[in-house]
């Protein structure tokens, strides 16, 4: 067929292939989303109903994109890692980058209602999104235990700012200044000492985030089958199906990659 004079347009786009080997990160984070969570009244520091989405939305993405090994949210941040050997979309960046947000904004609104029942959503959040990619095991799990430590570092302050504030009677500018200067070992001890509050019996889930990987399990359902010359009976069929596991344990330690080897694949 012909080519239109117009074809030569085409030559204008770069490309943005992903170097093989590597795992490709996209990471979302929520625009805007001091606002955002101001607006939608989400619990301080923590919002169950807000992470929950979160996570909702991110198996969601696992589901519907291939090749995604494992994930991992704090906050208003999602990180998805694509398999090293994975050929989706040629590993195009940009297109990996688009789907893992589109799909996660759109499930986000999507089932909103499923978990903020009393709070509509009052404008249409968004998602920006990056590629980063990394050449080696060490490499992707420093990466995410880089976000894992932001997780700690973050949710420790906001634990001790937000109970100054709520329990201690303290303005937020009070709090702030409480705060100038303290390390971590201070801020457990005027949680501990002035609120009784043990920081690390916090909630997994707030001081670990959350990892989603795949696992199988067996899915036994019964069938009916009629043999020729036989009466129809019941039988039990077994399936090994794949599905989504939530964990919040910590991932800067090798235990978790022990305990699932299947998660990276070797150097
Ligand atoms: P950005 O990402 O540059 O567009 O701006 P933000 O405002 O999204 O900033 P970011 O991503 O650094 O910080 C996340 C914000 O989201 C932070 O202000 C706290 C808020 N947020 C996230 N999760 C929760 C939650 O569970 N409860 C409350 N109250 N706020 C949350
Ligand atoms: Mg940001
Ligand atoms: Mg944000
Ligand atoms: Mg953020
Ligand atoms: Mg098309």
């Amino acid at each position: 067929m012909a080519k239109s004079k117009f074809e030569y347009v085409r030559s204008f786009e770069t490309d943005d292939t992903c170097l093989r080997n590597c795992y490709i990160v996209v990471r979302l984070d929520g625009r805007n989303f001091h606002k955002f969570s101001e607006q939608h009244g989400f619990v301080k520091p923590n919002d169950e109903r807000a992470l929950a989405l979160m996570r909702r939305s991110a198996g969601c993405v696992m589901e519907q994109l291939d090749d995604v090994c494992v994930a991992y949210g704090q906050s208003d941040e999602f990180s998805f890692v694509f398999k090293r050997s994975t050929n989706w979309f040629k590993r195009r960046a940009s297109k990996l980058m688009t789907h893992v947000a589109s799909q996660f904004s759109s499930s986000f609104v999507f089932f909103w209602g499923e978990y903020f029942t009393h709070q509509p959503l009052l404008y249409p959040p968004s998602f920006d999104g990056r590629v980063v990619l990394y050449p080696s095991n060490r490499n992707l799990r420093d990466y995410l235990s880089w976000r894992q430590a932001d997780c700690h570092i973050n949710n420790q302050y906001n634990t001790v700012f937000w109970t100054l504030v709520q329990k201690g009677g303290l303005s937020t500018t009070q709090a702030e200044e409480r705060l100038k200067g303290t390390v971590a070992a201070d801020k457990n001890e005027i949680l501990f000492s002035e609120f009784n509050i043990n920081y690390n019996a916090e909630p997994q889930l707030y001081r670990k985030g959350s990892t989603l990987i795949w696992d199988t399990a067996e899915e036994v359902t019964t069938k009916k089958v009629k043999p020729a010359n036989q009466s129809e009976r019941e039988v039990h069929v077994t399936r090994t199906r794949k599905k989504i596991t939530t964990h919040h344990c910590d991932i800067i330690g090798s235990q978790f990659w022990e305990e699932h080897p299947d998660i990276l694949e070797s150097d």
